[in-house]
């Protein structure tokens, strides 16, 4: 059980190994796919799955592999567990460029392309999607004294000031669809550089390798009639590793109050919470817009094989962990001035939270917001 990979193999894996996979484009009557744009202006839809990896998550049983051994981990009082993997990959691949990106799912993939799931014992704990670039700055981070999600990559040209936070997942894999209220995208141009923070489990007595896929859908950067979205990342925990100490009953996690300096309108917003969540709000101006509920155990990709690793403690014996958060869509306005936050309810009478070596696991509450300018 102990013969888990090394870190600087790995890390020679991560940094190198990133790839493209399926291309299609939604529209019958058209060209064969194709991951570049179309004419100017067009608002074909593509899609685009793309793989990053191999990530070669330990077994259940050997330590984590993390930068400098968990160093930088232990440094901010996270800690890495057994059968993790937590990796910052920067610069890896994009869908498009000059493009709008209208619709992102993540997901978790073995080698030979099955998916990776808690019912087989494969965790797609957290990804993190993050674009340096022109116009991008991290709208909560971009002014706080250090961000951790920034400075993970040890790169001084990736600072919350050039770069932001876009997408994000938990295991619960909610897509982020822009184009549900209207024609909006996250816009990515030419000289934007892609980044992730990649943070799997694995549940298995035996060392898997895995790819993380985003499936992204595109239309072109000039798409008729196509808004910009910017992204507003809302944590109880930000700038930090997002972890927060799990606490017994009802309880909330709060975010600090992001105070908009623009006007617009408010596009689309999901949570994510830990198990033992039970629902996610956003308030402007203190009132609620957007619940993103928890639903658990919702498919049987959600469900603990029965079987697994006896004295792992994050759930077995069948146990159900969250699998669906809402996604709202909103579209009331945003005027400069609006405060913006989040509230995370935990109740572990309903749900119970999962534990390790005996402890409550950390727990998170953040929500994702876009809003068009
Ligand atoms: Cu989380």
């Amino acid at each position: 059980m102990r013969n888990r990979r090394r870190a600087p193999l790995f890390v020679a894996l991560a940094l190198t190994a990133l790839l493209g996979a399926t291309v299609g484009c939604r529209n019958p009557n058209t060209k064969p796919p194709t991951t570049g744009s179309t004419l100017p202006g067009s608002t074909e839809v593509h899609t685009k799955k793309v793989r990053y990896g191999p990530f070669m998550v330990p077994n259940a049983n050997s330590p984590g592999t993390a930068p400098f051994g968990g160093a930088l981990m232990r440094l901010v009082g996270a800690t890495i567990e057994d059968g993790m993997i937590s990796q910052p990959v920067k610069d890896v691949e994009k869908p498009c460029t000059n493009c709008l990106l209208t619709r992102m799912q993540a997901g978790l993939e073995y080698t030979d392309g099955r998916q990776a799931t808690i019912s087989n014992g494969m965790w797609l704990h957290h990804m993190v999607a993050m674009a340096t670039g022109t116009g991008k700055a991290d709208a909560t981070c971009a002014n706080a004294a250090m961000s951790l999600p920034h400075m993970s990559f040890l790169d001084g040209t990736i600072t919350a000031k050039n770069t932001e936070r876009f997408f994000a997942s938990g295991n619960e894999r909610t897509p982020i669809d822009l184009t549900q209220t209207g024609s909006y995208g996250y816009r990515v141009n030419a000289g934007d550089r892609f980044h992730l923070l990649v943070e799997l489990m694995n549940m298995t007595a035996v060392d898997t390798p895995v790819y993380l896929t985003v499936d992204y859908s595109y239309v072109d950067g000039n798409a008729a009639g196509f808004h910009t979205v910017r992204p507003v990342w809302l944590d109880a925990r930000n700038c930090g590793t997002s972890e927060a100490p799990a606490q017994t009953g009802q309880y909330t996690l709060k975010s600090t109050p992001w105070i908009s300096t623009v006007s617009g309108t408010l596009v689309a917003s999901m949570g994510h919470l830990h198990d033992g969540g039970d629902r996610l709000t956003f308030q402007k101006g203190g009132s609620a817009f957007c619940t993103s509920v928890a639903s658990y155990g919702t498919s049987p990709d959600y469900v603990d094989n029965p079987g697994d690793m006896p004295g792992m403690e994050h759930g077995g014996g069948g146990a159900t962990h969250i699998s669906e958060m809402t996604h709202c869509t909103n579209g009331s306005s945003l005027r400069a001035g609006d405060s913006l936050a989040i509230t995370g309810y935990y109740d572990t009478a309903k749900y119970p939270e999962m534990t390790h070596a005996g402890k409550l696991h950390a727990i998170m509450a953040l929500g994702l917001l876009y809003y068009a300018p």
